[in-house]
């Protein structure tokens, strides 16, 4: 009977877990009984059988890194936005299931030296790329399939990048942003190319996702769960990402920011957690100050009856109540570092 239904379920869904199998053999049991032993031995192997999987997300500035982690991990604790160079630093976000935790590394965009010092990023930029391909069991490169001049080859940053990478470190090609394309026969000659060029990097697997949807992203949840292997956790089963609840605020705030300011503007605001509190059922409240470095970025923030500060307080609030799953109230001070009369 098992292998029978083994078979069913890998043929109807590719890369549906052994989890997934098992879990639905404890809910076909067919008495309470055996229902109750089954769990029960699930709960001891548990403890036993720990497995982990690190995984480390690359590709060039803004092709969906974060926004796939925030899916994958089901949460939006890693800051997103339309702009470049939202993510700073690496973070790493944690799923946990059942015996299993994949430690997912959102890095930075990869940038070339030029970069580096055209728009004088921080060391991380450089760094925390590199050092998460040394740490990674398994590496995604994310690929965005929109632009119609880049898509089809990797650039050199990237292949760089590669030339680092252990041998037994495993290497997924994940082809995003999907739902944005109007004729899906380009994914294929985009898959094609990519896979089929001399001196481009051999893939264990390819995924087409849209990470904003969330098209195609369980599949690739549950291939990540299969390829864990026994070791121990990092993190404690509750722990969702490395970072601080301040950190994830304030560049939280700076995500939102980018998103409606032009420019460099966003960059440019200063922007710091004046005050949080976190009340008995785990609700926050924070006030957080944007500091702008000249009056006219105020203006900005105020024009239309404080429409645009309200927007970035609104969409904060926002995401910040789906990454805690608690209640979140953010109030945004503005004042202008030079002693600009206003709030
Ligand atoms: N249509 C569409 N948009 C997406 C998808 N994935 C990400 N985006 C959008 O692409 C933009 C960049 O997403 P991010 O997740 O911030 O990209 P990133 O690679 O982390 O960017 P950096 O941190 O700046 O390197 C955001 O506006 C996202 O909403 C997708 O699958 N479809
Ligand atoms: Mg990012």
């Amino acid at each position: 009977m098992l292998p029978l239904i083994r078979r069913c379920v890998v043929q109807t869904e590719p890369y549906v877990s052994k989890r997934s199998f098992f879990l639905s053999i404890i809910w076909n049991c067919s008495t309470k009984t055996e229902k109750c032993i089954t769990e029960f031995e699930n709960k001891q192997t548990l403890q036993e059988n720990k497995k982990l999987l690190k995984v480390a997300l690359l590709g060039l500035p803004n092709v969906g890194k974060s926004t796939l982690v925030n899916q994958l991990t089901r949460r939006m604790l890693c800051p997103t936005s339309s702009k470049v160079h939202t993510t700073m630093h690496k973070a790493e976000a944690i799923y946990t299931e059942g015996d299993t935790q994949i430690i997912f590394m959102d890095t930075p965009g990869l940038i070339t030296s030029k970069e580096f010092k055209d728009y004088k990023l921080a060391e991380t930029f450089k760094q925390d790329p590199e050092n998460s391909i040394n740490e990674a069991d398994l590496i995604g490169i994310i690929q965005d399939v929109t632009n119609v001049y880049t898509r089809h080859k990797f650039h050199d940053i990237i292949l760089k990048a590669l030339e680092n990478k252990r041998e037994d470190v495993r290497l997924l090609l994940i082809l995003n942003k999907v739902d944005r394309l109007k004729k899906k026969p380009a994914l294929l000659d985009v898959t094609r190319v990519l896979t089929n060029t001399e001196n481009y990097p051999k893939f264990d697997d390819i995924f087409m996702v849209s990470a904003l949807t969330g098209n195609g992203v369980d599949d690739l949840r549950n291939y990540l769960l299969d390829s864990a292997k026994a070791n121990n956790w990092k993190y404690e089963e509750n722990t969702y990402i490395n970072q601080s609840i301040e950190t994830i605020i304030e560049e939280t705030v700076r995500a939102k920011l980018m998103d409606i300011l032009p420019d460099e503007i966003p960059y440019k605001i200063k922007i710091k957690i004046e005050h949080y509190d976190i009340t008995d059922d785990g609700g926050i409240t924070s006030v957080v100050l944007l500091d702008c470095p000249r009056k006219s970025y105020v203006k900005i923030l105020f024009k239309h009856k404080q429409f645009k500060i309200k927007y970035v307080a609104h969409n904060v609030e926002k995401e910040l109540r789906h990454a805690f799953r608690n209640s979140v109230c953010v109030r945004l001070n503005v004042q202008c570092s030079k002693s600009f009369p206003n709030k």
